[in-house]
């Protein structure tokens, strides 16, 4: 439980990769490719899409594509982009990311508006604003078509673009039962990711209209990511889109049982307002040992978990992962708990 990136394809998608029509994607010849890319742009409400390698790929060509060195971009503070690229939204795309707090990873539009500089000799010019669906470090939270409206709205009125990080936006499609389009109509552009939930091996889309998706397919060209015979990572994508995005229910439901389970261990807390998607947070304080301690004898056990923070370890529901599954790693997760206690 890791992460929802372990999952391996599908049979369906391995058969897919073997009988892919392929052709050189820089040529734009690649017809698995194109009709993918198609049907993102179809599924999101936008004109046009691009495949990447990663979603970091996605998130830094589309930094350097709605926004010129030097400018600002606003980032939730604890936004992917701002915690795990490696830095590359100001040591590649050369922007200064501002960012802003939030309670589970919606900016309150005062807040957001508080950080959007005036235009004056002194600020960089602020040109972007970032919301991330379903937010990963709040422990996959969903931002509802309210917010994305409110911080749209905002933005707007500062003439800057909104982007989405929606590696997981299917997921919170799922989780609030509306169309993937509800939440996409209030955004400029966005990304989602296949190797997630969703089971790809690999790749991620970027979306938005046709002028920045010719953009961004120069940006990916710049940074080395011009794919070839990319049928092959397309075809398990287009299987993904077709076959994996209602079962996300299941790893959500999953989801909830852990946590409640979780809940009911002393020692352990979960914060179940937070527990929207296929994510678990679980605030280890009270344990006299680390997070990662606690991960590593969870380990012995036979369930992986990740930290993200001192006191704080990820529990991440996935294709792969049945209920029996959460029932044992419940009981090792009490083990483990009550021996760290003295209890035992
Ligand atoms: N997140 C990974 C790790 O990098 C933490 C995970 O296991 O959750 N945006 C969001 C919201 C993400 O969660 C991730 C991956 C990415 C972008 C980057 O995607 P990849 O790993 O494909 O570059």
């Amino acid at each position: 439980m890791r992460s929802d990136t372990v999952t391996l394809p599908t049979t369906e998608m391995l058969d897919a990769i073997k009988q892919a029509e392929l052709g050189d994607d820089v040529y734009g010849e690649d017809p698995t490719v194109n009709r993918l890319e198609e049907m993102a742009a179809e599924r999101t409400g936008k004109e046009a899409a691009l495949l990447v390698a990663s979603g970091t790929m996605a998130n830094l060509v589309s930094l350097m594509s709605n926004a010129k060195r030097g400018e600002l971009v606003v980032l939730e503070s604890e936004s992917h982009m701002y915690w795990y690229e490696a830095g590359g939204v100001s040591a590649i795309a050369g922007l200064l990311p501002w960012p802003v707090k939030t309670e589970q990873g919606a900016f309150a539009p005062e807040d957001l508006e508080n950080a959007i500089r005036p235009r004056n000799i002194h600020f960089p010019e602020p040109s972007l604003v970032c919301v991330e669906n379903t937010h990963n470090r709040h422990g996959g939270t969903v931002v509802a078509p309210g917010q994305l409206r409110a911080i749209s709205d905002v933005a707007q009125a500062h003439g800057l673009r909104v982007y989405l990080d929606g590696a997981r936006l299917f997921n919170a499609a799922v989780a609030l039962r509306i169309c993937v389009k509800e939440l996409t109509k209030h955004v400029d552009n966005l990304m989602f990711c296949l190797s997630k939930g969703l089971s790809c091996p690999l790749g991620s889309l970027v979306v938005g209209t046709q002028d920045f998706i010719e953009k961004a397919r120069k940006m990916r060209k710049l940074i080395g990511g011009g794919m070839r015979q990319a049928g092959i990572i397309a075809a398990p994508g287009i299987v993904a889109l077709e076959t994996m995005v209602d079962r996300l229910e299941e790893d959500h439901r999953n989801a909830q049982l852990l946590a409640a389970g979780i809940t009911k261990v002393e020692g352990l807390k979960v914060d179940m307002e937070r527990v929207q998607t296929n994510m678990v947070l679980v605030d280890t304080s009270r344990l006299a040992v680390p997070a990662a301690t606690f991960i590593s004898k969870l380990k012995e056990e036979g369930v992986l978990a990740s930290t993200i923070g001192k006191n704080k370890v990820r529990l991440v529901t996935h294709r792969g992962i049945e209920k029996e599954d959460i029932e044992n790693a419940l009981i090792s997760i009490a083990n483990v708990t009550a021996r760290l206690l003295g209890h035992e």
